[in-house]
């Protein structure tokens, strides 16, 4: 397949400030982003990336989970679309690139090959997933995982939030929920172009992340159940506090993730003690440990010693737990073909370059099993991420989206 010509590069500048504007919707308190799923602000966020879209000349099209799909038709209209994309909704306190660089990247190459009035044979399809930050309703990647065959949509409607909102009333309430039967669409091929989220790029200095792999994720909710009592007058001995037991639980998944150094990762993002009173013993406490590593058998271990330890210590105490899986995904190899077109777009186009394997997780995991997938990503500042003070520069913006139109238009096919 011919590939596109080193000197067609995408419009930098343009991006920044599509970037930035949208960082205006669901600002945050510290120069980031607020925009969770499902929210005003995601509603309003994916009005302006509609209206870009179709200001490109593309068509919407909108399924019954919410997943965006902006097309740019090809010459072949019966040819399987290659889709490019990922998501905007962002953490509480989350950074203005994290999702967004990959759906915004895609509208870019979208409007770069209207600029050069490029035609490709395959229809190009710029997709938002709803939910992949799993922050407000879990799991994480819940939309492309229902697109994947991995959930089923009414489990997924049901899930709540901390207010007991459902997904599914959320959806139809910002006015998001489309009438396609999410996953019908077929791809020749997806990509994501996404930050790296770690420091590993930067520390190296090379300018774009090949991603050959993503690490697994493994999300066990414990609930801890002692009782409440009064913080003054019960004699320690009495006492059965489920704060404490969370306490000695997330020592011991320390220890567990660092017994499998250096690529295991393991902590408590989420943690709720009730009735959270000053003056009051927790007599309940739940948290969400997240374990995560390259290696199946590896999370398997922790997820294993996890329960053993928190049993060990809640027996020991004269309290109760139990434990829910919320959430999680096998290691992932992406491939080899689309990973192929990264690598060699980054060379044609002169960009520093190196495989790694994801920390975190995308919508790619799980698209990954329904269609030829690969990511591409650009270094972050001090490898911070999930946190408002993300930063990237416009280079590395750069370098990231001009190999995702590279690899992305060779895949579609130019016609000459
Ligand atoms: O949890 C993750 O890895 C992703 O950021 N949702
Ligand atoms: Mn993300
Ligand atoms: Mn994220």
């Amino acid at each position: 397949m011919a590939a596109p010509a080193a000197n067609m590069t995408i419009n930098a500048d343009r991006l920044w400030d599509s970037l930035m504007e949208m960082a205006k919707i669901g600002p945050g308190v510290a120069g980031g982003n607020n925009r969770q799923t499902l929210t005003d602000a995601d509603g309003e966020g994916r009005a302006l990336f509609q209206r870009w879209c179709e200001e490109a000349g593309c068509t919407m099209g909108l399924d019954t989970m919410g997943n965006m799909f902006a097309r740019r038709e090809g010459t072949d209209p019966d040819a399987l679309p290659v889709y490019v994309g990922s998501h905007l909704d962002t953490q509480p306190t989350g950074g203005k690139y994290d999702g967004v660089l990959g759906v915004l990247g895609g509208l870019e190459l979208i409007r770069t090959l209207n600029d050069l009035d490029i035609k490709t044979k395959h229809p190009i399809v710029v997709t938002n997933w709803t939910n992949e930050e799993g922050t407000r309703f879990a799991p994480a990647m819940l939309s492309s995982g229902v697109f994947a065959g991995v959930h089923e949509q009414d489990w997924a409607y049901a899930r709540e939030d901390a207010e007991g909102k459902s997904f599914g009333d959320e959806l139809v309430r910002i006015g998001w929920k489309g009438d396609e039967e999410v996953g019908a669409r077929k791809m020749h091929a997806f990509f994501e172009l996404h930050i790296e989220q770690g420091p590993i790029l930067e520390a190296e200095g090379v300018d774009v992340g090949v991603v050959t792999h993503g690490q697994g994720l493994s999300w066990t909710q414990v609930t801890v159940t002692g009782k409440d009592a009064h913080t003054g007058s019960t004699p320690m001995p009495m006492r059965k506090n489920a704060g404490l037991a969370m306490a000695r639980i997330l020592e011991k998944v320390e220890e567990i993730a660092l017994s499998h150094a250096p690529h295991a990762v393991g902590a408590a993002g989420h943690i709720d003690v009730y009735p959270n009173s000053r003056n009051v013993i927790p007599g309940k406490a739940v948290f969400t440990v997240d374990f995560r590593s390259p290696e199946l058998a590896v999370i398997r271990d922790m997820e294993a010693r996890l329960k053993a330890a928190a049993e060990e210590i809640c027996t020991h105490m004269g309290l109760e737990v139990d434990f829910e899986k919320v959430g999680g995904f096998d290691p992932v190899d992406f491939d080899e073909g689309c990973v192929a077109a990264i690598r060699n777009a980054a060379e044609r186009l002169g960009y520093s370059h190196r495989n790694i394997i994801s920390g975190a997780g995308h919508d790619a995991c799980w698209i990954n099993r329904v269609a030829p997938t690969a990511m591409v990503m650009c270094p972050c500042v001090d490898g911070l991420s999930h946190n408002e003070a993300e930063e990237i520069s416009k280079d590395w913006a750069k370098a990231g989206a001009d190999v995702l139109f590279h690899a992305v238009v060779e895949t579609a096919e130019i016609v000459e």
